[in-house]
């Protein structure tokens, strides 16, 4: 606390006079409901990105420090928390993380004042355990048995959640094709659809089942969820505890995805979002380090599809990071993610949307984008600092991150050559 106080001091009267900038140019009532909406937001922070990542052509494991057990991750999210008060979740996959001990697992992230996020199950790896392999799929496999075993994994994974008070379960597949005449399409839905059925029937009455999309990769003729489209017709044929997760490197280049989003919120079947960047593919990096204007046109339709539908924003919807580099420190990295997401969200609330709407029923298309453009390119981000103060974190959490050299105390508690579990 003393440290947040005194490096904020220092920040204080540049911070200061940015703030009052804004405050002069922007509505105070608008800058008010803004700051409100900014510190109740939070997003859940992935336990595999803590750990430096990898590509298929190698990994360089220099970082240090890296938690080794799920408590040292909690830790780490924790600290995160503690610096930008924007963090307060962390979303597990099992087995990559094993809470062996419940109890002691649920105390400590009480004690960073963290919660559970969504749970993800791995039916994309085989396990050294296993009896039978994923090679060709789990819950399209043409064989029942495979099927069966991926399907009491999923349920597995939901009872763990649940004693660490989890309330969703994200499945993502692998599932899919590598060339054409492999599989039949129709079987490979069906069989899908019938083992998700029986994960569906075994969800508590207060869970959700987000059913992630991805376009390619690892299999590159088909995947058997592979978009939007095949993802909401699962989640529809399941029941209103079924919807679609969007992860925004999952899509095929230039896909529009803010329309996406806006459709999928109003027909209440958007779950949430693994939020990261891409230029290519699936390439998890750090949000809004590519597209920023992508990920405030996503922002923008959210805000105007959650305010019209009466929805809270801080609640009603899983907001979550699935990013990872392998050239950056992964706390740095989650911060700067978090900060990037921070700043489109408080862009989008800051939209004049009277003014959106009057040109849009007028046809004034050059109006409309003004109206954008004025947020978007107006820096908000004393806003974002000013709300993370009001929370009592601080106004810059990397500077902060390093000035307090976090990963230096991290190295010397754990050791330099430490790796985590995960991708
Ligand atoms: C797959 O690419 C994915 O986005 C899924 O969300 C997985 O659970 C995650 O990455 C694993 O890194
Ligand atoms: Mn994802
Ligand atoms: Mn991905």
């Amino acid at each position: 606390n003393i440290q947040i106080q005194s490096h904020n001091d220092k920040l204080s009267s540049s911070h200061h006079r940015k703030f009052s900038a804004l405050k002069e140019d922007w509505s105070s009532t608008l800058i008010d409901q803004t700051l409100q909406k900014l510190i109740d937001f939070q997003i859940a922070i992935p336990s595999w990105a803590l750990g430096t990542g990898g590509t298929r052509f190698g990994r360089f494991a220099i970082t240090g420090g890296e938690p080794r057990t799920l408590a040292e991750k909690i830790a780490d999210v924790g600290l995160l928390h503690r610096l930008n008060a924007a963090s307060d979740a962390i979303s597990l996959h099992i087995p990559w993380d094993v809470p062996e001990d419940i109890n002691e697992i649920k105390k400590s992230a009480e004690g960073y004042g963290l919660a559970f996020d969504a749970v993800n199950s791995n039916t994309f790896q085989d396990q050294p355990d296993a009896l039978l392999s994923y090679k060709f799929g789990s819950l399209q496999h043409v064989d029942k048995a495979v099927r069966n075993q991926a399907i009491a994994h999923n349920i597995e994974v939901i009872k763990q959640g649940q004693a660490l008070g989890s309330k969703a379960l994200t499945v993502w597949l692998a599932d899919g094709s590598c060339f054409p005449g492999q599989l039949n399409f129709r079987n490979a839905f069906q069989n899908t659809l019938d083992s998700l059925q029986q994960i569906y029937a075994a969800l508590p009455s207060d869970w959700k089942l987000y059913v992630e999309y991805k376009a390619f990769e690892p299999n590159f003729y088909s995947t058997t969820i592979g978009d939007w489209g095949q993802s909401l017709l699962l989640a529809n044929k399941l029941g209103d505890q079924a919807k679609t997760l969007v992860d925004l490197g999952h899509h095929l280049p230039n896909a529009n995805i803010e329309q996406i989003v806006s459709l999928l919120l109003m027909e209440g079947k958007l779950a949430g979002f693994h939020f990261n960047d891409s230029k290519y593919g699936d390439d998890d990096l750090t949000a809004g380090s590519i597209k920023p204007y992508q990920l405030f046109l996503i922002f923008n339709e959210l805000v105007e599809g959650m305010d019209a539908a009466g929805m809270n924003h801080a609640k009603n919807l899983g907001w979550m990071i699935d990013a990872s580099h392998n050239v950056k420190d992964p706390l740095e990295d989650l911060l700067q993610s978090v900060e990037g997401i921070m700043i489109a969200y408080a862009q989008a609330l800051m939209i004049d949307r009277a003014a959106l709407t009057q040109a849009q029923q007028n046809n004034d298309v050059a109006l409309a984008q003004e109206v954008l453009q004025h947020t978007f390119r107006t820096d908000f981000r004393p806003l974002v600092a000013e709300a993370r103060q009001r929370a009592g974190a601080a106004l810059s959490p990397i500077h902060l991150y390093r000035e307090l050299k976090c990963r230096e105390q991290l190295i010397m508690e754990r050791g330099k050559t430490t790796t985590a579990t995960g991708l």
